[in-house]
């Protein structure tokens, strides 16, 4: 095993004895939403994925070890310190790791440290992507080739159109990665449930999600799937308000000159404080829709290997 890995004793033992485990990030916790509003929906998460019969495992970097599994004091830690957690993404890791320091887990990461410790199915909220104007700035998310590469199920509410989906589903395309509308034929946009795209295939079950991830990583093949989860109908916002508050935080990160790793976390805070608490409240209700259908297709992979 890595040597810079620790995984949970309750993770480990489920891992060994077959049992199914979700994977959780931590750059939701740190640099998603405020505190303390971050550490109980981090812990209701994992509350929600063991009502639906699997493990939680979040994932983070503390003082240079690589954690598949938090204790509640760690998941308080996190959230209590925030953004001033380095945001670690691929690229990342040598240094965090060598200077034994602490590191907030994108998509990227948390599949990277996933699968080193066998946990296939990881929930989140939204995913990184190609923002819009990429064609000039090349700025594409370290999560898209972490998808084209590592085998791990993530299951999502989509991206925000803080990114051109369009070309975000053509990167995904050259990369193989399956996209899965769950019960849709239509990728979501996080906040809303249509975006005017659609996906490579619509399953409906978490036994359907199951058989497809089997026969991808039975046949061998590199890369993980990505499941696209519509928020639920009563915590969709209006698309016309959403839309204006991403326009609006894209236009001034242009005019300050926002780049590399702070664009994402800068657009997100934006859009958070142009929409007020509404939009806080539907992110959490869609990271809690996305933990029970990751809980319930681990669950049914479990039962077939
Ligand atoms: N998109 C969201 N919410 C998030 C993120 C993206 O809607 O919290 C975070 C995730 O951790 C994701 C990361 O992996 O931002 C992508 O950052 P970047 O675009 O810099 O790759
Ligand atoms: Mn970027």
């Amino acid at each position: 095993m890595n040597k810079y890995l620790d995984i949970a004793p309750e993770v480990a033992e489920a891992l060994a004895a077959g049992k199914p485990v979700v994977a959780l990030e931590s750059t939701i916790i740190s640099h998603g939403m405020p505190y303390p509003k971050n550490v109980e929906t981090a812990l209701e998460v994992e509350k929600i994925i063991r009502e639906n019969g699997a493990v939680p495992a979040t994932i983070a970097i503390i003082g240079g070890r690589l954690k598949a599994g938090l204790s509640a004091d760690e998941i308080e830690y996190f959230g209590k310190k925030g953004a001033e957690i380095a945001k670690a993404s691929r690229r990342d890791l040598p240094v965090l790791i060598a200077r034994g320091q602490d590191g907030a887990c994108t998509v990227t990461t948390t599949m990277m440290i996933a699968h080193m410790a066998g946990i296939s199915v990881f929930a989140t909220g939204g995913i990184g992507g190609v923002h819009r104007g990429a064609e000039t700035t090349m700025d594409i998310s370290a999560d898209l080739e972490e998808l084209g590469q590592t085998p791990v199920m993530v299951v999502c509410a989509g991206a925000k159109s803080i990114l051109d989906l369009g070309l975000t589903l053509e990167y995904l395309e050259t990369k193989g990665v399956p996209v899965i509308g769950y019960g849709t034929e239509e990728l979501p946009a996080f906040y809303t449930r249509k975006s005017g795209f659609g996906v490579d295939y619509r399953l409906d079950t978490p036994q359907e999600l199951a058989a497809a991830f089997h026969a991808q990583r039975a046949m061998g093949l590199k890369g993980g799937m990505l499941v696209a989860n519509p928020i639920p109908e009563a915590y969709a916002m209006d698309a016309d308000v959403i839309n204006n508050a991403i326009n609006q935080a894209i236009a001034e990160s242009r005019e300050q000159g926002i780049h590399g790793k702070a664009t994402t976390p800068f657009l997100l805070a934006r859009v958070k404080d142009l929409t007020g608490g509404d939009s806080l409240e539907s992110n959490i209700q869609l990271v809690y829709n996305n933990a029970r259908v990751a809980a319930k297709t681990a669950a049914e992979l479990a039962a077939m290997q």
